[in-house]
């Protein structure tokens, strides 16, 4: 690597630290159901994160269309970046909405947010 090249790489790697420090709020990046997707009951969801979370305060809450809540046990994978749930039984077909709660885990900023799918 030449000395131009480095400088250049040095200065895109501290951008890149700046910025992340500057946006540590927990965005969700991936979803299982997908948003909007229609699936076969599923028996976990997993909603992945980008950056580490605080699990104490890291869950989500599922509800049919109706407002009626579905029971979801809810747990933070080892690497922290992903939340897990388990329905208590086999969801009903029809129209969920789930609503998650994540805290990043280096400066405890809440945020939270909400997906839909379909059980067929
Ligand atoms: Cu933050």
């Amino acid at each position: 690597m030449n000395y131009r090249a480095l400088i250049a790489t040095t200065v895109l790697s501290a951008s890149i630290l700046a910025s992340g420090q500057a946006s540590a709020h927990a965005k969700l990046v991936a979803s299982d159901p997908a948003a909007n997707a229609t699936v076969a009951a599923p028996k976990t969801i997993s909603l992945t994160f980008n950056e580490k979370l605080a699990p104490a305060f890291s869950t989500f809450e599922l509800a049919m269309a109706d407002g009626m809540k579905t029971p979801v046990k809810t747990t933070v994978s080892p690497d922290r970046k992903t939340i897990r749930g388990a329905p208590k039984g086999r969801l009903m077909p029809g129209a969920y909405k789930l609503t998650w709660y994540a805290a990043a885990a280096d400066d405890g900023h809440r945020m939270d947010g909400t997906l839909t799918f379909t059980v067929k």
